[in-house]
């Protein structure tokens, strides 16, 4: 038991070395509130994490109807006991004062507390309003990653075919469109191929733009487990910021930001040339080799270096790892997904894998990395534009198949285009044709770029804005209804982390005041509305998580994410279980594509492809003609160059992104003591050599101004790469003083004042990575430190970053990181 260590300075715990091959030992991670001993816990509930992508399994100690701590599960196969710090700390926010307990209503301009019925009704009168004056697209939903997948099915099958309308999509756009596109593009299907066993395999581990140590925490223990057993695997870290993860690789390429497709390039192109290709993998399973081939081949580790900024001799130490590996496990994450190029580079790691036939096999694997907890299910359900089950909605027989299952005509289910991607829906309220956004578990006033124009939009005189939070926050401070949700540990539900591992969290305690699970309030939306099949039947016919479940259990059956083999109990029994679980494979599958490609035949993909520069979509023909087997398909891209490059009035390159001890804005993390003591203020990192330039340092307050808007914060100088800044984007306005929100002046705390209006062309994910900005000073810092953590990529720069912190973590450190900086590559 890891319970007395301050997992908040130590964040990875201690160490158990873990041997090739072998499998993970457990190791239980608890925490209790104070005063509370093992003994007096009354039950223990079974649950998952819900504060990242990992699904780590714990249990909630329950005690007089109270949550007062949690317990790494020892069984499970994700976490074998493990938890991270927001794991561990997280759920405190359940018992927040503050949580919403009534539903709210907009009278005469201000939010009061008023009942369920007077709350639903005005949703219902505004619905029925809309839909009789302009039809079904005058309303959009906007939903989340962090609801169960009860919920998203039900919420699917309410917009689509209940009010039909188009425009249903998730906050999974900022955060995993790029994943799921990727494997669309390269295995005509979303399904994540790896496993998370894989790192107990592999040789090589490849980690592309992805923090693993601060953002699945304890897959990075695994790691560093293994760092410590027999026959450790080698890391490649491609991040332009002294992470945790960089620390520990082997090789470190630090690129210019949103150069990933020349670097990819140049590694594909020193794999073909040295020939360390699988020929007969690529015979036998893909298309397009010939192309990629040709496309790479003045792709030179020395033309990428003038591009990335990286060393030409780093390039290539990284392809001969990556060309020697015999298991090489890749994961993918915001640094490359949040880009202008996101999916082209994304697909080029599935690239090097299918050129090097690392698919399908213990250790060799990709991890398409998704971020929320419950952004799988999202994708899988049809709440992020897409039709539930993976079906494609240009397949007319997909189609009717839904419609089928649904007992609907296939007119019901709009398919005319492709969904609506979420900022396409928020052009559309700006323009004035979507009149009704009802936004569940997202915090859009705070995590969409370009706030100022977020906040224009959600004030918008005729937008009538529901949202569905635990929480008052940004966002439901413009809204005309405010539903009080319960949230995990309130209520029952499942989910799916990114390796396809299922988890069952039960209701532990419940919700405070009249409070209700977003199940019950979609629910009770569809009765109502009294939506109808088409023999006039409820349209939704189920009543609890459940039966909700059993009902999504046949929308999947027979398509990649067949659920048909799992059941309640079985979850409950069993734990984590990997879909596709079905009679061929009762006990979950490990790997996809362990017999070649499944998913790609043009009957059964789930997408006929894009275009990756343009984003314009193929038909069914083409596709065809393309990949009539159904083969992985190999997509060569050029590399092209991030749309707002550094200037004289925005000479720095600006990146957004995470803390280990914070989860998006905050509104569960900033009510957990222990993690907002932990990181409790925004602030800006910057490169020693640009302070030094720029004459600032360390705890300087600065001001961040790009050509949207302005944000301020503290300066924390660390060895990020020169020319870039770094600002978290955790920090909204709910916990600033009141009047001190953002200012046309001096601007705000959010990074998001900042970026851009902007997305990859086949996603539709936002660029929150690629942005430019200026920086200037506001106060000095009179021997103030940042707020910022030192256990992580946001430590000082300098002989500070040597210091171990316990355990010795960095002893490897300095040797394995390159620090010589191409400062005449016009890094600005
Ligand atoms: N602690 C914590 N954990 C989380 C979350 C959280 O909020 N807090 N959120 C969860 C969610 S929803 C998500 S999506 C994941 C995100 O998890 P990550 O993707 O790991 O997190 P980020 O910090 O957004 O970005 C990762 C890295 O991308 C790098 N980067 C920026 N620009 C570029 C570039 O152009 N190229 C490359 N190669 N790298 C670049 C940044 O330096 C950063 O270290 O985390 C999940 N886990
Ligand atoms: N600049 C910048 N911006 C980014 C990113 C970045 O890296 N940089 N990352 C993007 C990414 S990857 C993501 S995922 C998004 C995240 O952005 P958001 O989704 O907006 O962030 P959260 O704070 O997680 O918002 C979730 C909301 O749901 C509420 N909630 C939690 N549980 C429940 C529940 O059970 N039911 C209901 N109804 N509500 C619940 C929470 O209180 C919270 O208000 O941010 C994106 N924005
Ligand atoms: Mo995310």
């Amino acid at each position: 038991m890891e319970s007395s260590i301050d997992r908040i300075g130590d964040p990875w715990g201690s160490r158990v070395p873990h041997g090739r091959h072998k499998s993970w030992a457990a190791r239980v991670d608890t925490f209790l509130s104070e005063g509370v001993e093992p003994a007096m816990v009354q039950e223990w509930v079974q649950a998952a994490s819900i504060l990242h992508s990992d699904g780590d399994a714990m249990d909630i100690a329950v005690m007089d109807g109270r949550m007062v701590g949690v317990r790494g599960r020892a069984t499970d196969r994700v976490n074998r006991g493990r938890l991270g710090p927001k794991d561990l700390f997280g759920w405190q926010a359940n018992n927040s004062p503050d949580r919403l307990t009534r539903p709210l209503v907009r009278e005469n301009g201000r939010l009061v507390e008023s009942d369920w019925d007077t709350a639903m009704g005005r949703v219902v009168t505004r619905s029925h309003d809309l839909l009789d004056a302009h039809g079904p697209g005058a309303l959009g939903f906007y939903t989340s990653g962090q609801l169960f997948l009860e919920e998203y099915y039900t919420l699917a099958i309410l917009a689509r075919a209940g009010i039909g309308t188009n425009h249903l999509d998730g906050n999974t756009r900022l955060c995993t469109s790029t994943a799921a596109e990727a494997l669309k593009e390269s295995f005509g299907c979303d399904g994540q191929p790896g496993s998370y066993d894989d790192v107990d395999h592999a040789d090589v581990i490849a980690l592309f733009g992805h923090n693993m140590a601060e953002t699945q925490p304890v897959q990075w223990m695994r790691i560093l487990d293994r760092l410590e057993g027999s026959e450790p695997p080698r890391l490649l870290c491609v991040d332009p910021r002294p992470t945790r993860v960089a620390r520990r690789a082997a090789v470190h390429l630090a690129p210019r930001i949103g150069t990933n497709v020349a670097l990819l390039n140049a590694l594909l192109h020193e794999i073909i040339r040295t020939d360390r290709v699988d020929h007969g993998y690529i015979e036998k399973n893909t298309v397009g080799y010939e192309k990629l081939a040709a496309d790479v081949k003045d792709c030179t580790p020395g033309w990428a270096a003038d591009i990335c900024d990286v060393p030409a001799a780093r390039i290539c130490e990284a392809a001969e790892l990556l060309g020697t590996a015999d298991a090489l496990l890749s994961t993918v994450l915001q640094g490359f997904y949040q880009s202008h190029q996101a999916t082209a580079a994304a697909v080029q790691v599935n690239n090097l894998h299918l050129i090097r036939g690392m698919l399908g096999r213990p250790g060799a694997g990709v991890l398409q990395m998704n971020g929320q907890p419950t952004a799988q299910n999202t994708r899988e359900c049809g709440a992020n534009g897409d039709l539930p089950g993976f079906r494609n909605w240009q397949n007319d027989a997909h189609v009717a198949e839904l419609a089928q299952v649904w007992n609907v005509e296939p007119s019901t289910i709009p398919h005319f285009a492709p969904p609506t991607h979420a900022m396409q829906m928020f052009r559309y309220a700006e323009q004035g044709s979507i009149r009704m956004m009802w936004i569940s578990g997202t915090n859009p006033a705070v995590s969409l770029p370009d706030l100022a124009r977020v906040r224009s939009i959600l004030a918008k005189e005729g937008l009538f804005v529901v949202t569905q939070d635990l929480f008052l926050t940004e966002t439901a401070q413009f809204a005309d209804v405010v539903l009080p949700a319960a949230t995990w540990g309130e209520k029952t539900g499942t989910f799916t982390n990114a390796d396809r591992t299922v988890h069952l969290t039960d209701k532990a305690v419940d919700p405070p005041g009249e409070a209700r699970p977003d199940l019950d309030i979609f629910l009770d939306y569809a009765a109502r509305m009294d939506f109808r099949d088409k023999d006039g039947g409820p349209l939704v016919s189920w009543q609890d998580p459940e039966s909700a479940f059993e009902a999504w259990k046949r929308c999947s059956e027979g398509r990649p994410c067949d659920y048909s083999g799992l059941t309640y109990t079985k979850l409950r029994e069993v734990g984590g279980i990997q879909w596709p679980v079905n009679q061929q494979a009762p006990g979950g599958t490990e790997r996809l594509y362990t017999e070649g490609i499944s998913w790609a035949r043009p009957d059964l993909c789930e997408s006929y492809s894009k275009d990756l520069v343009t984003g314009a979509a193929d038909d069914a023909s083409a596709y065809r003609s393309r990949n009539p087997d159904g083969k992985a398909m190999i997509k060569a891209v050029g590399y092209v160059p991030a749309h707002e490059q550094p200037n004289a009035q925005s000479p720095f390159q600006l990146t957004t992104g995470r803390t280990l001890y914070h989860f998006h804005t905050r509104t569960k993390t900033g009510r957990a003591p222990q993690l907002n003591k932990a990181a409790p203020e925004v602030w800006v990192e910057i490169s020693a050599v640009d302070a030094i330039a720029q004459g600032l340092t360390e705890g300087d307050l600065v001001e961040v101004r790009s050509p949207r808007g302005a944000l301020r914060g503290r300066l924390r100088v660390t060895d990020i790469r020169p020319g870039l800044l770094f600002v978290p984007f955790h920090y909204g306005y709910w916990d600033t003083p009141a009047g001190s929100g953002p200012n046309a002046t001096t601007g705000g705390r959010a990074a998001n004042e900042t970026t851009i209006t902007d997305w990859d062309p086949a996603s539709k994910q936002p660029l929150f990575k690629t942005a430019a900005a200026a920086i200037t000073l506001v106060e000095r810092s009179d021997g103030r430190q940042a707020p910022a953590p030192t256990t992580t990529a946001s430590a000082p720069a300098g002989p500070a970053r040597l210091q171990p912190t316990v355990g010795g973590l960095d002893a490897h450190a300095s040797q394995a990181r390159d620090t010589t900086w191409n400062l005449s590559g016009g890094n600005r």
